[in-house]
């Protein structure tokens, strides 16, 4: 069923919103391909993310090999990267490959300098240490949501304030507050005889205005008639199949990959796959293949080598029409071209051809 079927019939029968919105910018944008921008700097990576923009349905990072990332959450390289995403209408995929156990896929996840769940719409992990880390990444994005949701949380909590101006309070229970606003209620003494004042205490959280990777477009309007914002949503691909040369990856493998994507509909898009993984009763995911490339132009019939270090390639067509997948990942082949725009054109030509073509159109 997968193979016949339009993006435009699938986002009606994607589960997930972030699929759903996906399947619609691909049929808007005539366009399933994805830039794996593997430049080493921020500087560089904005400058092709803003070139390519227009070309592309995801932009895929690796934000761990980029110099210069800037980790403001308001100002720095996630933010801006959101801001060129909504711009030119893509959603941003960080190509994180979690493994570990799950309480630490979490904190990698949420925390640490990058806060990947604030500015990128997708990630993606490799299973082998057991599909429990999956539910504990769908439950990080949830509770992201959440909070994302309630842009500015007030908590008003009473405590007796001590005269050298020590407050003797119960601490409200949310995390980081951004600011405590502490004012004189009424002066009192607490129940140790001291003197001081009840004070209420309004604790404001976060604010995710300006950090997660959907919100207003103030700052960059869209240059793509149609397309909507982006649903404050995050999704996992699961990481399937690999394109490198003796990849250890099992058809067992695979096959819990398709069962935990299954168990997280909410959560898991699809799949980082080399071909189509669902079976005819399931089309609701999508996916993303690397390990892609054209021979250069005027050389149709060369065979297309490998980078030397594993990585192996194939057509757009032959993934596309031939393996069943839905987007191709390109990096290379478009950043080492002399024109990264104009081949990231002839990429989108050719892996949308190869879409009609599987369509029989
Ligand atoms: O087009 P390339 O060969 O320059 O880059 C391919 C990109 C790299 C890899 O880290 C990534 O795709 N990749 C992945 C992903 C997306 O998870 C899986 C895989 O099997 N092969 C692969 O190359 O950024």
């Amino acid at each position: 069923a997968t193979l016949t079927q339009t993006f435009a019939e699938r986002a009606e029968k994607a589960t997930h919103p972030l699929t759903r919105y996906l399947f619609r910018l691909m049929e808007l944008k005539q366009s399933n391909l994805c830039l794996s921008a593997d430049v080493t700097t921020a500087r560089g990576l904005l400058a092709i993310a803003d070139k390519v923009g227009p070309y592309i349905v995801v932009l895929k990072t690796h934000y761990d090999l980029i110099s210069g990332w800037d980790y403001n959450p308001q100002t720095g390289t996630g933010a801006k990267l959101a801001a060129l995403a909504r711009k030119h209408g893509f959603l941003i995929f960080e190509d994180r490959k979690f493994v570990d156990i799950g309480k630490t896929v979490q904190m990698q996840y949420t925390a640490g300098t990058a806060r990947i769940i604030d500015w990128a719409h997708i990630t993606n992990a490799n299973i082998d240490a057991g599909k429990d880390m999956v539910r504990a990444l769908a439950e990080a994005a949830a509770k992201w949501k959440g909070r994302r949701h309630c842009e500015v949380k007030t908590s008003v909590t009473v405590g007796a304030l001590d005269e050298d101006g020590t407050v003797n309070g119960v601490s409200p229970s949310h995390v980081e507050p951004l600011e405590e606003q502490i004012r004189p209620v009424s002066p009192e003494r607490d129940a140790d005889g001291r003197k001081g004042s009840i004070v209420s205490i309004t604790t404001v959280t976060q604010s995710f205005e300006h950090a997660g990777a959907s919100g207003h477009a103030d700052d960059a309007e869209s240059v793509f008639p149609g397309i909507e914002e982006a649903p404050a949503d995050r999704g996992l691909l699961l990481l399937a199949q690999m394109s490198s040369k003796g990849c250890l990856m099992t058809r067992e493998y695979t096959q819990a990959c398709v069962e935990a994507a299954r168990d997280h509909r909410d959560f898991v898009m699809g799949f980082v796959s080399q071909e189509a993984l669902n079976s005819a009763d399931d089309d609701a995911f999508i996916h993303m293949t690397p390990g892609c490339k054209l021979p250069p132009p005027g050389e149709e019939d060369k065979p297309i080598d490998g980078d030397g270090l594993g990585q192996q390639y194939n057509t757009p067509d032959k993934l596309i029409k031939g393996a069943g997948t839905d987007i191709v990942i390109v990096g290379r082949g478009i950043l080492e071209a002399a024109d990264p725009v104009s081949e990231a054109e002839r990429y989108r030509k050719r892996a949308w051809k190869a879409y009609l073509g599987r369509l029989g159109k």
